[in-house]
Formats: structure tokens, sequence, C-alpha cells
């Protein structure tokens, strides 16, 4: 049995998403509970079994699995035959691993340290910063239309997500703004964002 441990409007939303892009409705088991919020509201929610109460955090058969990225290669290779990644004999299975960890290791650093408005040498020289973190993403959009070339995957799923988030954010570049709009008009992300405001909805 797989669970999803998910808030709405939340990183979690992108497993979400994840899970219905792969079809994988009847398999992982959405639940929604409470975290404590930027805005002071929502609070930690003894039924989530991350050990920092956050989400996302993913069960499987009594097996925990945090941070988003390691959960979306857990469940594209638990599930190779929905198609949004590629597999490991694939030449492009290097190139999608290089995103998913890219994206937790700098490219979510460096946009939290921009928010902050932190800047330091150890912090430039450890993960760059927002100019650096375009370059890469225009690089691979060059040859797109998707990350991974010509079909989306999860390494779009999640490397878009900064930007649908805090759309002030996207860089002022055609590639790289048709291909967040790209992966925001997906039926998937649309479904996500109608289920996650009704949840909070009815909390309120
Ligand atoms: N690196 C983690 C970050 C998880 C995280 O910070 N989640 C936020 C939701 S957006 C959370 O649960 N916050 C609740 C809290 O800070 O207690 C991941 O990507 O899974």
């Amino acid at each position: 049995m797989l669970t999803l441990f998910h808030a709405p409007q939340s990183r979690s939303s992108r497993l979400v998403t994840l899970i219905d892009e792969m079809g994988l409705q009847d398999r992982v088991k959405i639940h929604t509970v409470t975290i404590p919020r930027m805005d002071g509201s929502g609070m930690p929610d003894a039924a989530n079994p991350h050990p920092e109460a956050k989400v996302p955090a993913l069960m499987h058969d009594g097996t925990l699995i945090t941070e988003t990225a390691a959960i979306i290669l857990y469940l594209t290779t638990l599930f190779p035959e929905a198609g949004l990644a590629p597999k490991a004999d694939d030449p492009r299975y290097g190139t999608y691993l290089t995103w998913l960890f890219w994206y937790g290791n700098v490219m979510e650093p460096v946009l939290v340290l921009q928010a902050a408005g932190l800047s330091h040498p150890h912090l430039h020289a450890t993960f760059r910063g927002h100019p650096e973190v375009v370059a890469r993403l225009r690089a691979a959009l060059e040859r797109g239309p998707w990350l991974l070339g010509d079909s989306y995957s999860a390494a779009d799923l999640l490397c878009h997500s900064p930007y649908a988030w805090f759309q002030e954010a996207t860089p002022d570049d055609p590639l790289i703004r048709d291909w967040v709009a790209r992966c925001m008009a997906r039926p998937a992300a649309a479904r996500t964002k109608t289920s996650d405001a009704a949840a909070l909805h009815e909390a309120a």
C-alpha cells in the first residue's frame, strides 16, 4: 500500500499532479494533513509520519520516503510503464537524475536564498545564483521543448514548479516562460489546482 501525505497548495501538490499524470490514483492513497504555514496558520499533524511533520511524505508498506525528488524518483522507478521518466537503460536516464538532484541541491536553495535576500561568497561558491539556474534551464530548452527533449517528464513537473508558484520570479525569457506555461496548462496540473483550492476552502 502506498500513501502520500499531502497538504493542499504546498510542495506536496507536485506529487498529487505526478500521481495524476502517471494514472496512479488507484495505487496511491492521498492522505491530507495540516502543516504550519508561513502566514501563521495551520499546525503539525500527528497523523503525518514525516520526522519534521513536513510534506510530502510517502509511506510504502511501512517504509517512509521523504524529499520531493526522492519520492518522484521512487514512484517513477516503481511504475516505469507510466512513462513519466526514462528507464535506466535509456540514454536520457542520467540527464533525468541530474535534473531531479539539481533541483533539490541547487535550484530550490538558490531561489530560497534569493527570496530571503541572502548572499555570501560561500553560498555563491556552492550554489551559484539565479543567472546560472536560468542558463541551465535555457540550454536544455533550446533543444526542448521539454528538459529531456521531445517528451514531458517528471523533471519538467519538478523544475518548473517554483515559477508556477511565484510567477513574478519567472525569468523574463520567452523560452522559459513558454515552458512554464506549457507545464501549467497540463490537465493534471489544473486538476490539482482545483482540488487543492476545494480542500483549503473546505478546511476554512
Ligand atoms: N526539501 C523538502 C522540503 C519540504 C517542505 O519544506 N515542505 C513544507 C511544505 S511547502 C512543509 O511541510 N512545511 C511545514 C513546516 O515547515 O513545518 C522537500 O522538497 O520535500
